[in-house]
Parts: structure tokens; C-alpha cells; sequence
């Protein structure tokens, strides 16, 4: 394309390679999260109120019923992102025709997941569904008081890394199993510290069998406070960094569950400093609410520059997280996803090395400068010849795709 030509020479001038650029982006995989799909339902408990201050808000029609409707959802959203890619599934999303509750998933449970994924060429990740169950009513799983339901969930949690070790294994590829769990008070507790020790010894229960770290690799998510758990959470950042510090495993960072002047991208250098790898999820806060979808704002620009200026993607695992019910659901992930791989694009077009020879030598004004101008240079060029090279549409003309799925698929459901 004659654009990309141009873009090209202009980013040699900077010594920035536009190839090698491509050649990295197609390298980087995402794990889009199946629960957009269907707003955070799954199929176990379809009848299930949304607990544990999960909430979606919208009705926009169209949303998946079956495991073979969220299937076809994502192949027509991976027909317009560029790459292959992970899927990230919650347990509640088990396909099978058995009356299972939690504590009884077995990898059987999951196999057309397995079957779909190896078929699409894609990856699968995985995650305990410690939320909008009978047994979480209380408020409290893994650090509840009350013995037999601290075990459910201790059960769930643990039969959870098995069938991420199974995906792994079957897929050749690393299965990242994330913790996390809703369980907090509405009001200041009067103590803060037991919830953290049931939770401390849950979790030191959950990780006991041994797993092949080539197939399965744990990770714990904190929040700063949900709906309803207003003033304490028992998993806070403090209580997982120290938890996956001292035993090795890996912390999730969702970029949603922190104090709004805090940035995830100003901790990711910190942490994996301690640790050896990393979970992202990437979402979007807005006000109260940790999931909206994600734009091409600076804070998502300013983590793909954490994640590529450092070489610290290759140990990070980029998942992305948000729910909304008042979209097209379908466009909702193309969205979150491309804009994620524009981010990264971004980065990886970067004259970095240049960069931070200014900042050595103190030249601060000439790292503005150059900061600044990077923004206005052709990068949109370098996109769309990505896409074009995918094989996926280039601009916004994927959304005629996505009207006529919703004109010949979704509006019959
Ligand atoms: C909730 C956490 C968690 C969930 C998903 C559905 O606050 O972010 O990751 O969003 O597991
Ligand atoms: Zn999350």
C-alpha cells in the first residue's frame, strides 16, 4: 500500500523499523474474555442472579445463549482482529448437559472448549467462578468463616488448575488459572485480619498439588472495593503481591481495581521486579463501575509502552476484562481488542532507544518534543497494513460485518 510505503520512510528517518514492528505485534497474543459475550451469565446456573458486585447493565439483544452461540460470536469477532489469539474462560462456562455444581467440574466438562480452541488455533485461559452462586451469598468464599463453604470454594478453586493444566496440555500452550473472588464487607469491619488468614490458608490449600508450570500458571487479581464491599475486601493489592511474592505465583493487575489516581501502568515495572510473570486485565474504569470497554485512551498507551519499551510483554500475559450489555456485544471485543493491538503497535513504533538517551543526558525537553510529534506520526498507516495482511478488514469497515451478523444472527435470538 502506497500509504504504508510512506509511513515506512518516515519511521526509518527515526531509525524505527515499521517490519519489525509487524513482525512483533503478530507475535503478541491477547485472551479475550468469553464473558461479553453473554454479559457474565455462563451456562451452569443460567438462572443465577449476578453477585459479588458483578453487574451488566444494558439490554442489548442478541446476547449468547448456548456455548455454540458465544462459540460463533467469537469466530465473527476473530474474523476482525488481526492474529491469533487466547480465550479466556470462566468455569461457569462449561459445556455440558450434567447436573454439576462447582465443587464436581472435571476437564470432561470443558472438552468442546478444548475441541473449538484447537480447531480455531487459539489458546484458552481460565478462572474459578467464586461469584453469583448460592454459595457466595454470604459475601464470602475462600476467607468465609463458615467452614463447609470456605471447602466448596476451596474445592472449585483447586479442580479450576486442573483444567487449566488440561488446556494447557492439550493446547501446547500455557493456561493462566486467575483467582479472584468478590469477598468483603459493605461496612468497616472490626477485624480485618482474619477474613486474610482464611483467605491465606485457602489459597496455600488451592496451590498444594504440584502442577507443570509449562501448562498451568497461577495468578491471584485484587480489587480495591466492589459493590457491596464498600470498605474492606479481603484480597487486596497489599495481601496478593505479598501472597505471589512469596510463593512464586503470578499477580493479576486488572487496571479496573485500583483508587482512580493510581495507574497499573506505573506498577508493572515494580512487580515484576519480584515477580516472574504477569496478568493483565485490561478494562476501562468509569466512576464506580471497574469494566467498561476499553478505549485508546493514554493509560492503555501507557501500559503497552511499559509492556514494549522494556522487552517486560514477554513475560506478561495480556488478557482484557469488561462487560457491557447496552452494546453489540461482538464489537464490544472487537473494539477492546484492536484498540489493545493499536497500543502495542504504538509502542513497538517507538524510537525508544533515542528516547531514552534524552532522559540520561537530562534532555528533557527534547523527550517531550519527540514524545509529543510520535503522536501525529502515520502509525494508523502501519494498522491498517496489519490488518490488510491478516486478512481482516481495514477501518471501520469491519462494522458492516458486524450489522449483517446482527441482521442475519443475533435478531433471530
Ligand atoms: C471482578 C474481576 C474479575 C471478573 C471476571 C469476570 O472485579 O475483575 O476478573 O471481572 O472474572
Ligand atoms: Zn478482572
Amino acid at each position: 500500500m502506497k500509504t504504508y510505503e510512506a509511513a515506512k520512510e518516515s519511521y526509518a528517518a527515526l531509525r524505527v523499523d515499521t517490519e519489525e514492528a509487524l513482525k512483533r505485534l503478530q507475535s503478541i497474543k491477547i485472551s479475550m474474555h468469553c464473558w461479553q459475550g453473554d454479559d457474565v451469565r455462563g451456562f451452569l446456573f443460567r438462572d443465577n442472579d449476578l453477585t459479588g458486585g458483578i453487574q451488566a447493565t444494558g439490554n442489548y439483544p442478541g446476547a449468547a445463549r448456548t456455548p455454540g452461540e458465544l462459540r460463533s460470536d467469537m469466530e465473527k469477532a476473530f474474523s476482525m482482529i488481526p492474529g491469533k489469539h487466547k480465550v479466556n474462560l470462566h468455569a461457569t462456562y462449561a459445556d455440558t448437559d450434567e447436573k454439576i455444581d462447582l465443587d464436581a467440574i472435571e476437564p470432561r466438562h470443558y472438552k468442546s472448549w478444548v475441541d473449538w480452541a484447537k480447531e480455531q488455533g487459539l489458546g484458552l485461559d481460565f478462572n474459578p467462578t467464586c461469584f453469583s452462586h448460592a454459595k457466595s451469598e454470604s459475601g464470602f468464599t475462600l476467607s468465609s468463616a463458615d467452614e463447609s463453604i470456605r471447602r466448596f470454594w476451596v474445592e472449585h478453586c483447586q479442580r479450576s488448575r486442573r483444567i487449566g493444566a488440561y488446556f494447557g496440555r492439550e493446547l501446547g500452550q500455557q493456561c493462566v488459572t486467575n483467582v479472584w473472588i468478590p469477598d468483603g464487607y459493605k461496612d468497616t469491619p472490626v477485624d480485618r485480619l482474619a477474613p486474610r488468614e482464611r483467605l491465606k490458608k485457602s489459597l496455600d490449600e488451592i496451590f498444594t498439588e504440584p502442577l507443570d508450570e509449562t501448562y498451568n500458571l497461577d495468578a491471584v487479581e485484587s480489587k480495591v472495593f466492589g459493590i457491596g464491599s464498600e470498605s474492606y475486601v479481603t484480597g487486596s493489592h497489599e495481601f496478593y503481591l505479598g501472597y505471589a511474592v512469596k510463593n512464586g505465583k503470578a499477580v493479576c493487575l486488572d487496571t479496573g481495581h485500583f483508587h482512580p489516581t493510581e495507574h497499573v501502568s506505573d506498577k508493572i515495572s515494580s512487580v515484576l521486579m519480584f515477580t516472574n510473570e504477569l496478568l493483565l486485565h485490561v478494562s476501562r474504569p468509569v466512576r464506580w463501575d471497574s469494566d467498561h470497554v476499553v478505549i485508546l485512551d493514554d493509560e492503555l498507551q501507557e501500559i503497552a509502552f511499559e509492556l514494549v519499551r522494556n522487552g517486560l510483554y514477554k513475560r506478561t500475559h495480556i488478557g482484557l476484562d469488561f462487560f457491557d450489555a447496552s452494546l453489540n456485544r461482538i464489537a464490544a471485543w472487537v473494539i477492546g481488542m484492536r484498540n489493545m493491538q493499536k497500543a502495542l503497535l504504538r509502542a513497538l513504533l517507538e524510537p525508544t532507544e533515542t528516547l531514552k538517551q534524552y532522559e540520561l543526558d537530562g534532555n528533557y525537553t527534547a523527550r517531550l518534543a519527540m514524545l509529543e510529534e510520535l503522536k501525529s506520526m502515520p502509525w494508523q498507516a502501519v494498522w491498517d497494513e496489519f490488518c490488510e495482511r491478516n486478512g481482516v478488514p481495514v477501518g471501520i469497515r469491519w462494522m458492516d460485518e458486524i450489522h449483517s451478523y446482527e441482521h442475519d444472527v443475533l435478531s433471530f435470538r
